[in-house]
């Protein structure tokens, strides 16, 4: 009988010696640095409805008719009638609040069938039979008052096949007052789809004239039960990621295209009816129900910290505040960092204390703008170092952040962090795996804030799809993005944090793409670069092993990083080839003979999408270790190891 042994020596000798490319890689075993507790996280603006229809768990689009002109069919977006009514959006008065000057006026005919008015939500409703929602909306009789209260019917229906899953009723008071209504709706059973809409109606004939109704709400249970919170499948697959840290509130968000449309904390906090909204930068209006402390609560229940952005002089659309005419705008900023940090005996902290959280948020980062080299000129000469200086002295253990491109135009005062974008191709990403290698150790450090590889085409990175831009990303970005993320750890003695952007955008309203996550109102997918980010995050060492330095130009990448407890090292590997590649990993000591293998592989252009939404997820298994650890890395991949020392 030919033992097993013999059997493998002849496999061996016949299959060809190396069959894939080799690389020796040596491991030191003193560490060069600790790996920062900050370096994996979020970044977040209000762009492709990712805020207002996604992450803040409002279900109902345009529930104040902030910011529409009154009159249009465009302010009545979202909105229809039922039955019988005639809707037009007014200028009321009284209005609700001085922020919210608009209403929905319907107005019912005689002999009217059951009548009233249908929300389609942010492009359909999610109805779960497991959920109670929450349904709200004010309203008023301007003229004829019903001879006694009307009972309301507020439902969530099927748009097409008319099922309603769940109603409810409200009295509606005869009063020329604004009023609230509120309602508990607890769907009997889920809705097959999303093709819902929420409803207010009357029953048949039970009134004729004109009712005002504003400020609707929905809202379905909240992440964590937050009031006014996050959307609960989202959130968790933001939670997923482990992330440290929360940029907000953008992007290209924060500037406004005017200098009267930019991002102004104070309009979005205290009660929804005292939030304006404004113009977001993504041609949509922002509602700013997310608003800064709903950020704040909510970064603390994810136990990440923010990184916070304050308004920096600067509109898209190219204005700029002139130097003598800043004043305000800073006073405006300080005020923002108050609210934030500032003891509850400053009017900012008096504040937040007044809704909810005496205790200040633990603020270290803000970023003085946002891509401010669409504007280097105004930052060099006068805007950076106003903001800076002035706010610098009042918080001396904050850090201020610079957008501008690194070091050009030179600032001062001298920015101690700089937040650094890069959009690019995959190859470009694996080419600059060692972009902070050479940076200098003086104490300056590095917020890699935006990055993605958006494009296969070199020569038209922002173009159309039909030139290469992405509108998920693959599996070739996502690995050629982890060749870049390994020179993250490999500096993170001056790369304190980085963040994948954009975060996250509704499937058919994207303004931007590739996207870490997808969704509709329904669903949340989960693209390559979210399983690259993930296999990161989740993976985390303590402090970094230098190791022999991959060439730029070749496919193969990797980081051995060093988990204290239970001590370990984690060795990720990504192969950003189209052939298998091998890494033989001398180790400093010894280690267990078996350790876990995450891997992440496909097709290079293969991507999770709506309708391949698992095409492609990291697989776990067991593999055998030691410490010449000789690990075959699949073409298209990225690979994380952790195997045990003993
Ligand atoms: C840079 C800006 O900061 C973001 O708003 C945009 C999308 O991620 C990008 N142009």
């Amino acid at each position: 009988m030919v033992s097993s042994v013999l059997l493998a020596l002849l496999a061996a000798a016949s299959a060809p010696l190396l069959s894939s490319a080799q690389t020796q890689i040596t491991v030191n075993g003193t560490s060069s640095h600790p790996i920062p507790s900050t370096l994996w996280g979020l970044m977040f603006e209000d762009i492709s409805h990712s805020g207002d229809g996604g992450l803040y768990g409002e279900l109902l689009q345009n529930r104040a008719f902030q910011q529409v002109t009154p009159g249009t069919t465009a302010a009545l977006n979202a909105w229809s009638a039922v039955g019988n009514t005639t809707l037009s959006v007014i200028a009321d008065s009284p209005a609700i609040s001085s922020s919210l000057p608009n209403a929905l006026s319907v107005t019912f005919p005689s002999g009217a069938p059951r009548s009233g008015v249908q929300n389609s939500g942010y492009f359909g409703i999610a109805v779960r039979a497991s959920s109670t929602y929450t349904a709200s909306f004010f309203y008023r009789f301007p003229s004829t008052l019903p001879s006694a209260a009307l009972t309301a019917t507020v439902s969530l229906a099927g748009a097409s096949s008319g099922t309603t899953f769940a109603s409810g009723t409200v009295a509606l008071r005869p009063t020329a007052q604004w009023t609230q209504a509120t309602v508990a709706l607890r769907p009997r059973t889920s809705a097959p789809d999303i093709n819902n809409v929420f409803e207010v109606t009357l029953a048949a004939g039970a009134f004729v004239g004109t009712v005002h109704l504003g400020m609707f709400s929905l809202f379905p249970p909240t992440f964590g039960g937050q009031a006014n919170g996050m959307r609960a499948d989202i959130a968790q697959a933001l939670l997923d990621l482990k992330p440290s840290f929360f940029r907000l509130p953008g992007g290209n968000n924060l500037e406004g295209q005017t200098i009267a449309q930019r991002w102004q904390w104070n309009n979005t906090v205290g009660p929804l009816t005292a939030r304006p909204g404004r113009v977001g930068d993504w041609g949509y209006v922002n509602t700013d129900g997310l608003g800064l402390y709903e950020y704040l609560v909510w970064i603390e229940l994810m136990g990440m910290v923010p990184i916070m952005a304050i308004w920096s002089g600067f509109a898209l659309g190219g204005a700029a505040v002139p130097a003598n005419q800043l004043a305000p705008y800073i006073e405006q900023s300080r005020q923002q960092i108050e609210f934030v940090i500032g003891s509850t005996s400053t009017p900012g902290g008096a504040l937040r204390a007044s809704l909810g959280h005496p205790a200040p948020f633990p603020l270290l980062y803000v970023e003085v703008g946002n891509e401010d080299f669409l504007q280097p000129s105004t930052y060099q000469s006068y805007r950076w170092a106003a903001f800076v200086n002035a706010l610098q002295a009042d918080y001396p253990n904050l850090r201020f952040l610079a957008t501008s491109s690194f070091n050009s135009p030179a600032l001062s005062p001298k920015p101690q962090s700089w937040d650094i974008h890069v959009y690019q191709t995959p190859t470009w990403f694996t080419q600059n795996s060692a972009f902070y290698d050479s940076f200098a150790r003086d104490g300056t450090t590095f917020f890699e804030g935006e990055y993605a590889a958006i494009s296969t085409n070199p020569n038209d990175i922002f173009g159309a799809p039909s030139s290469g831009r992405l509108v998920y990303p693959t599996v070739q970005s996502a690995v050629s993005e982890a060749a870049f993320m390994m020179g993250f750890e490999r500096n993170a003695d001056v790369v304190f944090a980085a963040s994948y952007a954009p975060l996250l955008a509704h499937v058919t309203q994207n303004q931007w793409t590739p996207n870490l996550l997808s969704f509709d109102s329904g669903t949340v997918i989960k693209s390559t670069s979210y399983w690259a980010q993930w296999m990161f995050s989740n993976n985390r060492g303590d402090v970094y092993l230098p190791s022999t330095l991959a060439s730029t130009s070749g496919a193969l990448f990797w980081s051995v990083v060093q988990r204290v407890s239970p001590p370990a090292f984690i060795i990720k590997v990504s192969n950003t080839g189209t052939s298998a590649s091998t890494g033989v990993f001398r180790l400093p000591s010894a280690v267990a003979s078996t350790g876990q293998l995450i891997q992440l592989a496909g097709a290079a252009n293969a991507s999770n999408t709506p309708t391949t939404p698992s095409a492609i997820t990291p697989q776990s298994r067991t593999i055998a270790t030691g410490q010449n650890l000789s690990f075959s890395a699949p073409a298209m991949s990225l690979s994380v190891i952790t195997v045990a020392l003993v």
